[in-house]
């Protein structure tokens, strides 16, 4: 399968839509010139077009089409084995100066990466077709709404980005003729796919991205993590709003009585998941949907934080998803769905570890080889990805486009912890929330390179993607706080905390929703629990755990805080603490020498 593909022939009436915007029109010119594509692409969004590019993809083995009884409308693809995940080490940020993108980051200087970047894009796209991309992330009618170009030579990604975002004419409309008008460009070359020339570049200053040498997910569909999150959370600062990784979901009691919380867990650690949860047996009635999966844009209206999700689709982990896990996921990635890094199966279905069901007696593994239950290796890769539109969800939020956003009733943080991190805890206040944001930390998964299963620091599942100094992030943060009038209560959550022999102590996915609902009963001033030294965590009458096989035991282990496991924890945020030196704020430093005294004491 082919990741680089030969430019192909644009029949008249397709691939012309041009802007009316003159900014546009020559920055486009102008990159135009640089690369020496074949030809150009203006992509419109209409469903003539989707079709012509399928053929197109298809024909060129960018992508295979599966069985059309099985998953209707939809497609494998396989990425270059060197490229599956995010990398992290290959993203940058530049600003003017080091300082303003912070120790968390990597920097580079603009003049020097724009010359370097310049020089590989320098006829790269010769031979090959230049796709431009129209987009807005956001509600249709939002005023959170942002107008994003990308152009690239990837059919996948535009056909991703189709999914992903609003393509095509509403852009158009949105941005108009105002050449003065804010919209964020990026620019995507595959390249050769060549590890030694990947970077992912941020120019916030610019809103500009430059994105070479990958074809994957995040490093690619600049929309999401590139703009609605690093570009997006410096624009945020600015203008005075929140760009969050977090997921939201609205929660309807049996008497109608609606919240919507939002969630913040690092990359592959179930925010999906949470996001579709359905409610166990014993919650009979109880309804959750669907605003967003990834992504929270939230501004500040009459005192409360609303939401949106600037996002049109999901891109999500497969292996593991099955209908016994995520039913809602299941359903949604049933059709019009493309599939990145599963195996094939020999009636062109899809497999994965997780999958429902027996595996396959043979199949061909994400990297195109033959494979067998009796392989080594796994079928799947462990980061393979769906991407899904949000209408095939079938808990989708009625008010998932709603301009102005969603009221936030509480925000949760969430990291995945062995040890240390019990099922769940509420701060006291805001200062004290954003403190228990900035500590996170999480094992690593496999959506980024690197070794998976190391702690680490990761502030509110924003260390990859804050766009500028995080000590400058957390004092944005605080500074929102005195802003709410009726400011949502904040929590931490941790599904995967393990035995000694290694096995997860909470059964989580649907069972999820017991922590949900105590959390509601506190933001409905009805809940009771215990004061710690971290935090109030329920006491066992507080806890609804009916129906449900977990020993008291158990739930003690779930709950229990261990001052060594602490003493480790509150030296590490110390030291990450440390790391960002003058722009740490004060009153999360007072906030953490607050808590080892309570330890202490
Ligand atoms: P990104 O798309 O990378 O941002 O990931 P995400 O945060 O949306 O994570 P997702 O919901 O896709 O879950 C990632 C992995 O965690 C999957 O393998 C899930 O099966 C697993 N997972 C999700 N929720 C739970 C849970 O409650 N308990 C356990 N044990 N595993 C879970
Ligand atoms: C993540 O890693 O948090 C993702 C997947 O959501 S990607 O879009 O590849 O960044
Ligand atoms: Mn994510």
């Amino acid at each position: 399968m082919k990741n680089i593909a030969p430019a192909i022939s644009i029949p008249t009436g397709l691939g012309d839509h041009k802007p009316q915007n003159q900014a546009v029109l020559d920055w486009v010119h102008e990159v135009e010139l640089l690369m020496a594509p074949e030809n150009i692409f203006w992509c419109d969004g209409s469903d003539r077009e989707h079709g012509f590019l399928l053929d197109q993809a298809t024909d060129q083995n960018v992508l295979i089409k599966l069985n059309e009884q099985k998953v209707p409308r939809s497609y494998l693809h396989r990425s270059n084995p060197n490229d599956v995940a995010r990398v992290e080490q290959f993203t940058f940020i530049c600003t003017p100066t080091k300082e303003q993108a912070g120790p968390t980051n990597n920097w580079s200087d603009p003049g020097a990466t724009y010359s370097k970047l310049r020089g590989m894009l320098e006829g790269a796209m010769r031979g090959r077709t230049m796709f431009v991309i129209p987009y807005i992330m956001g509600p249709p009618d939002s005023p959170l709404t942002k107008v994003g170009f990308e152009i690239t030579d990837s059919i996948y990604v535009v056909l991703n980005m189709r999914i992903m975002t609003r393509m095509g004419e509403i852009a158009l409309k949105r941005l108009g003729h105002n050449p003065a008008a804010e919209w964020n460009r990026g620019v995507h070359s595959l390249l050769d796919v060549d590890p030694a020339r990947r970077f992912i570049c941020h120019f916030p200053q610019d809103n500009t991205i430059i994105s070479v040498g990958s074809g994957y997910g995040g490093n690619v569909l600049l929309s999401k993590k590139c703009l609605a999150l690093r570009i997006g959370s410096y624009l945020a600062r600015k203008q005075g709003w929140l760009a969050e990784h977090m997921l939201i979901l609205g929660v309807e009691s049996p008497e109608g009585k609606k919240h919507y919380v939002a969630a913040a867990f690092p990359s592959a650690c179930g925010k999906t998941n949470f996001a579709m949860l359905v409610p166990p047996r014993h919650f009979a009635g109880w309804k959750v949907t669907t605003v967003g999966d990834d992504i929270a844009w939230m501004q500040i209206r009459n005192g409360r934080l609303f939401a949106v999700n600037p996002e049109n689709g999901y891109f999500g982990v497969v292996p593991g998803t099955s209908f016994k896990s995520n039913p809602n996921a299941m359903t949604s990635i049933e059709r019009d769905t493309l599939y990145t890094n599963v195996a094939l199966t020999a009636d062109d279905d899809v497999w994965w570890e997780g999958k429902d069901g027996p595996p396959p007696d043979c199949a061909v593994d994400w990297r195109g080889n033959e494979w067998t239950p009796a392989s080594t290796e796994k079928a799947a890769h462990p980061n393979s990805r769906f991407t899904a539109p949000c209408r095939n969800n079938p808990v989708l939020d009625p008010d998932f486009e709603k301009g102005e956003g969603l009221p936030i009733s509480a925000i949760i943080f969430g990291g995945r912890r062995s040890d240390t991190m019990p099922l769940v805890f509420q701060a006291r206040d805001w200062e004290h929330g954003t403190y228990i944001g900035a500590t996170m930390g999480s094992e690593t998964t496999a959506a980024a390179t690197g070794a998976v299963g190391q702690v680490r620091r990761d502030p509110m599942a924003m260390l990859p993607f804050c766009g500028y100094n995080m000590g400058q992030y957390f004092q944005h943060w605080l500074e929102i706080g005195p802003r709410l009038t009726n400011p949502p209560l904040i929590f931490h959550v941790n599904w995967f905390r393990k035995s000694a022999d290694g096995k997860f102590l909470w059964p989580g996915f649907g069972e999820n929703m017991r922590v949900l609902k105590w959390i509601l009963d506190r933001c409905e001033g009805h809940g009771g629990g215990a004061d710690t030294e971290v935090g109030t965590i329920p006491r066992p009458e507080d806890f609804d755990l009916v129906d449900l096989d977990v020993t008291r035991e158990t739930m003690r282990a779930l709950f229990s805080i261990k001052p060594d496991e602490w003493k480790r924890e509150l030296e590490a945020q110390q030291k990450f603490f440390d790391t960002l030196g003058e722009y740490m704020p004060r009153p999360l430093i007072a906030q953490h020498d607050k808590v080892a005294e309570r330890f202490a004491s």
